[in-house]
């Protein structure tokens, strides 16, 4: 055999039954100070329940290592096929930083922040998704399983099913999809929704973000529709539904149970001079998690003499996010200016009522976190689901602990027994707090248990295989349903 036939045959083995297409890859790289260069797997659910998949099946996984300017070629890590895709500065600027980030992003939660419209983001969203779209074009084997995930790779679905008609296409959306009244602001709508009906299933969080959507392809697209099918013209059905996603809650319930966990729990709390209530949140920087009002909700709890500030601490962990887009930066200032006011005001000498932490941390820390706090505070504006919410509760092997979380988080659908709450109502915020610091121990253990079971019998697990049972099903079924006239 030829040399190059032998480099073919090569590349042709190497071709993946499934293939997982997302913004980043599921791996960090770190450069020692020897300029020795390793990779090291990424913390995450997504990642943790794709694995097994991808190793059965000779699995892809194509996304960006994280670089500007820097062509890699595909490599092996721990098994897995890694195809990189690579960025220029000028692409992660218009469209990671831009389209995504500051278009997408607010336009998709509720507008809590201005989404700015530029078309050169735009051009960079359609030059990096046709990117994305060949890759997995050529990474994919006949017949292949494709899963694309998210708010950046919309376009994704169409374009690579232009290239490989034979390939079934699922998408997953992780963050909400809005009602038409604000979708319809963003100036490449039909694009973005011709882009998703490339997909055979198109997966959200909740119902109703699927709803939305076909509402939207019936009324922007003209498409038939019933239920949640999509009835196109050339005869395919797409498929929109729910899949709520979720964590591995067995892998944080073992992470909790460790002594070390303990240990370290008890470390924390000591250091906060053991007060009668420790308060927690956990949130990436960003202008959705509802940071201000549940500060401030937490201050004026203090300053009204309602709580006592011996009494009760709030620990804010606010992971760095997104910190070249304009908005996150004006958040942290914002954020850092209310953390030292409220301080300020109603702090005494040794008794900081927040303490404040603008870092991001270990798993084990996390766990430890976790367990350290007797009110988990999660009050999103408005959120896709929220993992935080569920890790919380998979750590509460004791069933202590309360929840208080935001109805406009997607879990909050799950975990109907937390202390819900709108988290614009700053005075429902503070009943909310002051009722899950003063319930006894039977009630919070009532309701934890009640969210320890939904948490456990759906993980990661079981939302992986559903969307995937699912996009794999013998879609004759659908198609041979009657088509609505
Ligand atoms: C999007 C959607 C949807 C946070 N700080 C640290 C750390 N984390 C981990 C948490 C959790 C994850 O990051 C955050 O997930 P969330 O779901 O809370 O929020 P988003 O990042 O906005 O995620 C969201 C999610 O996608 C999945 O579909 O639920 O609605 O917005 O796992 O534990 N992890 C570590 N150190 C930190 O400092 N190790």
């Amino acid at each position: 055999m030829s040399p190059a036939a032998q480099v073919k045959r090569r590349s042709a083995l190497r071709k993946a039954s499934f293939v997982v297409v997302a913004n980043r890859l599921p791996v960090d790289r770190d450069t020692g100070p020897d300029g020795t260069v390793q990779w090291r797997k990424s913390p995450g659910g997504l990642v943790t329940a794709l694995e097994p998949v991808m190793r059965r099946n000779g699995g892809a996984w194509i996304g960006w290592h994280g670089a500007p300017d820097e062509k890699l070629p595909p490599f092996q890590y721990d098994g897995l096929e890694l195809v990189p895709v690579h960025l220029t500065t000028a692409e992660i600027e218009e469209y990671y930083e831009g389209f995504s980030n500051a278009t997408l992003w607010p336009l998709y939660h509720d507008v809590v922040a201005h989404p700015e419209f530029h078309r050169e983001w735009w051009d960079a969203y359609v030059t990096v998704n046709r990117r994305f779209a060949e890759r997995a074009a050529k990474a994919a084997a006949r017949d292949a399983v494709v899963w694309v995930q998210d708010y950046q790779l919309q376009l994704v679905p169409k374009m690579l099913r232009k290239l490989r008609p034979d390939l079934r296409i699922g998408f997953f959306l992780h963050i909400p999809f809005p009602p038409t009244e604000l979708f319809q602001q963003l100036p490449w709508r039909r694009q973005i929704l011709e882009g998703l009906l490339g997909a055979d299933l198109v997966g959200f969080q909740l119902p109703g973000a699927a709803q939305n959507f076909i509402r939207l392809v019936r009324q922007r697209v003209g498409h038939k529709t019933h239920r949640e099918t999509v009835y196109l013209p050339d005869g395919r059905s797409v498929l929109a539904k729910a899949y709520p996603i979720s964590i591995d809650a067995a892998e944080f319930e073992e992470l909790a149970r460790k002594p070390e966990t303990t240990a370290r729990a008890e470390d924390i709390r000591r250091s906060l001079g053991n007060p009668k209530h420790v308060l927690l949140g956990i949130d990436r920087l960003d202008y959705t998690k509802g940071l201000r009002q549940r500060l401030r909700a937490f201050g004026e709890l203090i300053a009204d003499g309602e709580v006592d500030v011996d009494d009760a601490v709030f620990i804010q962990v606010a992971t760095p996010s997104r910190e070249r887009v304009d908005q996150y930066r004006i958040l942290r200032d914002d954020i850092d200016r209310l953390v030292g006011r409220i301080n300020g005001d109603v702090g005494r000498i040794g008794q900081q009522p927040i303490t404040y932490l603008h870092a991001s941390y270990p798993r084990s820390e996390m766990a430890a976190l976790y367990r350290a706090a007797d009110v988990m505070v999660v009050t999103p504006l408005r959120d896709g689901m929220n993992l935080v919410a569920k890790e919380y509760v998979a750590c509460q092997y004791d069933d202590k602990g309360a929840l208080v979380l935001s109805e406009f988080a997607g879990a909050a659908a799950e975990l109907k027994q937390a202390y819900q709450v709108n988290p614009y109502d700053i005075n429902g915020t503070k009943s909310a707090l002051l009722q899950a610091m003063r319930a006894g121990d039977r009630e919070n253990s009532r309701r934890m248990k009640a969210m320890r079971k939904q948490v456990n019998d759906n993980d990661i697990d079981h939302w992986a295989s559903n969307f995937l049972r699912e996009l794999m099903a013998d879609r004759d079924l659908h198609e041979k349903q009657p088509r609505p006239v």
